[in-house]
């Protein structure tokens, strides 16, 4: 047989020059094409096509997930919508819209004036990984039995909840009445984490293994309430509960949250009081900055019960803790924890001191109620403004003015500048340069005439 001559083969040269050809046009149109981000609407009242628009918006927010691609916002109109929702990853979700806005009109959105609710469901939104969710009210939900999370669970994610309120949820199992976060990260921003309960721990909040951030929130009337299954249990954490990981708050308001009960005197913790009225912390560690404490309860901690020596107080307020049980009990159990530039004062404490632990707080230019060794420590009244009704501004010719030191935060908890004059003790800055007498912001010859004129009146025979 002959040998093949170039010229054979020629007919297979072009054959498969076609094929290679045609393969790389086919690979070419297979390839996904380049996605821009999409903005889908959700509304009671679109038509479902696409959700593109107000008019053809999906009519919840579950079926705009559906679609929804990683980077993709959806925008949600006021109304109320059925749990549960599960997030798609790397999605943001905003409430607050009217249904009239436009796609330049993002900034309209108001989520106090135009409230979005989603409520209901065993857990009402499961959090995807990078899931944003501004402006929900998230309300009635139940948490699953194993890992809890009532309103929000986060698992293995991190995310960014900003705008919300998380409201009235509840999880009889599990951890974590008003949300869930497990082996992640969440950054929270502008929430109210309110009457949120669990039978367990964490009324408020459930964290394990995590790094959460928690910035100009308020955590109020949560409770653990220890009772599980009708069996006495305790609950740790009204507030949060914390087992490892790190919880960091900034200009934030504890008020009013309790862990309840006792252990069973036959079960697995014969007698264990609850803990942690505020924040119970098992494993981890905490850092608190421009936040105030104020009547929280526990049977064992008031404020905050554990915590390793990295536990950290800055600039925090901690009144009226402890007086619901007047249990007998220290207000806080945070071991060889710091705390500076702080007010401590009128929690109910037992007869020997306001702290437990094996190794006292290290305190220093604070005032603490019965006194603490420190350099700059204080006993005294703070003088605040009216504390029956829950005002703990400093009042003008209050010691706490400037006697507190650099805790390296600029703003108080109303997000004032600080310092003004030199910084002071406590959340609150006081507004005015102590010398400052008629309060315009500068210390000139006005407050010195009404000095002058002032000038030992009020002393004897005056
Ligand atoms: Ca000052
Ligand atoms: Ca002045």
């Amino acid at each position: 047989m002959e040998p093949k001559t170039i010229d054979a083969n020629l007919p297979v040269f072009y054959t498969l020059a076609i094929m290679n050809a045609l393969r790389t046009i086919l690979l070419i149109a297979l390839l996904p094409l380049p996605t821009w981000p999409a903005t889908l609407h959700v509304s009671p009242d679109g038509d479902g096509t696409n959700g593109l628009s107000w008019e053809t918006a999906f009519s919840t927010p579950q079926e705009a997930m559906v679609v929804a691609a990683s980077g993709d916002s959806v925008w949600v109109r006021s109304a109320t919508y059925l749990g549960p929702l599960d997030m798609a990853p790397g999605v943001r979700m905003y409430g607050g819209f009217s249904g009239t806005e436009s796609a330049e009109e993002f900034l309209l959105r108001n989520w106090k004036t135009n409230p979005t609710h989603v409520r209901g469901g065993r857990s009402v939104i499961r959090a995807a990984s990078e899931s944003v969710i501004d402006g929900f009210t998230v309300s009635a939900g139940s948490g699953t039995p194993d890992t809890g999370g009532g309103g929000i669970i986060a698992i293995g994610v991190s995310i960014a909840l900003q705008n919300c309120a998380i409201s009235g949820n509840h999880t009889s199992g599990g951890i974590g009445g008003g949300m869930y976060i497990r082996s992640g990260t969440a950054t929270i921003q502008n929430c109210i984490f309110d009457r949120n309960t669990s039978f367990t721990s964490g009324g408020g909040v459930g964290i394990i293994n995590s790094i959460v951030r928690i910035y100009d929130s308020r955590i109020e009337d949560n409770t653990a309430s220890g009772i599980q299954n009708s069996v006495r249990y305790f609950g740790w954490g009204g507030g949060v509960y914390l087992s490892g990981g790190r919880l960091e708050t900034y200009n934030c308001i504890f008020r009013r949250n309790i862990a309840r009960g006792f252990a069973s005197p036959f079960g697995q913790f014969p007698g264990i009081p609850s803990q942690g009225g505020a924040v119970r912390i098992l494993g981890g560690n905490a850092y608190f900055a421009n936040t105030l404490f104020d009547l929280n309860d526990a049977y064992g901690g008031s404020l905050v019960t554990g915590g390793g020596p990295d536990t950290e107080f800055r600039n925090c307020t901690i009144v009226r803790n402890g007086f619901l049980f007047r249990w007998d009990a220290n207000i806080l159990g945070a071991s060889g924890s710091r705390i500076i530039a702080c007010i401590i004062t009128n929690n109910f404490t037992d007869s020997t001191s306001w702290h437990s632990g094996s190794d006292a707080p290290r305190a220093h230019h604070s005032l603490i109620e019965g006194g603490h060794p420190g350099e700059g420590n204080i006993d005294a009244d703070p003088m605040f403004v009216d504390p029956e009704i829950g005002d703990f501004h400093l009042q003008r010719g209050s010691p706490c003015i400037d006697s507190g030191t650099d805790t390296g935060l600029t703003t108080d908890l109303d997000g004032n500048p600080r310092p003004i004059g030199d910084y002071d003790m406590g959340a609150f800055e006081f507004p005015y340069l102590r010398s400052d007498i008629d309060g315009n912001g500068r210390v000139d010859e006005n407050d010195l005439f009404v000095f002058q004129r002032d000038w030992r009146k009020g002393t004897e025979g005056r």
